[in-house]
């Protein structure tokens, strides 16, 4: 494994966001694998904070810091993981529930989401089942991605698709969920299309069942 990751890793976990662009940056240059400068990199720091947060050995300053630095290096490798899929081939609203701030998942998703050739409106964190249905009417999606990182929010993810239930537009959309506490038989339960336990596999099944709904 490159040193350069072990260095990404830990600037990311003291929160030296400048570092961890200039890091990122210098793995770009050296041509390492994109994906492996995200997992072995960014992906890994982000996992010992966790890790760390669970056990109170850090607190919610050091985690926010560490969660923008994961932001600014990950924002960097995304013009590159869009090189790959130049065409679009449907469109994907995404958002984090209302109530709840995590953002890393859902960015992660969208990066990925991208790398596939989806155009992707990302809607933030904190988002409404109005705001869903909303910029559902004004951008005509093909798929909805909601993420969740909270036991207390994840049930906003069914009132979203109740919504689009009462709106008459739960047909015209593929709702994807997923997020920490989430499952696949919560995704049964609640009546979502695709649950994944990470970015990539999302990106992948979300592609592939826009493709198949448009034959
Ligand atoms: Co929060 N937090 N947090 N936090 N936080 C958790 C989620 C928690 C599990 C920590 C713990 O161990 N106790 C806990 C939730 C407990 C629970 O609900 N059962 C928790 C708590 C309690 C809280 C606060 C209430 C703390 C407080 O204020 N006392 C508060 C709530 C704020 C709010 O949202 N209203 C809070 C705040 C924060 C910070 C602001 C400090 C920060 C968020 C910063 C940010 O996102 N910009 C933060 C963080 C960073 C975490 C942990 C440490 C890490 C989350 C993360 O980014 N992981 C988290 C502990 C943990 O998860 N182990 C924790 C990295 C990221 C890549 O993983 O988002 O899971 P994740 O995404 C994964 C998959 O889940 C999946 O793909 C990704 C991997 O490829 N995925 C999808 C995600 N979305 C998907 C959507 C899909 C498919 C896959 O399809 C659409």
């Amino acid at each position: 494994m490159s040193n350069l990751y072990n260095e990404i890793s830990t600037a990311l976990q003291r929160g030296k966001q400048n570092d961890v662009k200039e890091l990122v940056t210098r793995a770009i240059e050296e041509k390492l694998p994109v994906t492996e400068i995200l997992d072995q990199g960014l992906l890994a720091g982000m996992d010992i904070i966790s890790e760390q947060f669970k056990n109170n050995e850090v607190y919610v300053p050091e985690v926010l810091v560490a969660a923008r630095a994961m932001n600014a290096g990950a924002a960097l490798l995304k013009p590159l993981l869009e090189e790959a899929g130049a065409v679009s081939h449907g469109r994907v609203l995404i958002g984090t529930v209302k109530g709840d701030l995590h953002d890393i998942g859902k960015n992660l998703v969208r990066l990925m989401l991208e790398g596939k050739g989806l155009e992707v409106v990302d809607l933030g964190v904190d988002v409404s089942a109005e705001q869903f249905l909303a910029a559902h009417r004004e951008q005509k999606a093909d798929a909805i991605a909601l993420s969740a990182l909270l036991t207390t929010t994840m049930q906003e993810m069914k009132g979203i698709i109740d919504t689009f239930k009462e709106a008459g537009l739960r047909e015209e959309v593929i709702f994807l969920v997923g997020g920490a506490p989430i499952s696949e038989s919560f995704k049964d339960t609640i009546g979502a299309d695709i649950y994944t336990p990470d970015a990539a596999s999302a990106a992948q099944a979300c592609k592939a069942a826009i493709l198949a709904k448009k034959g």
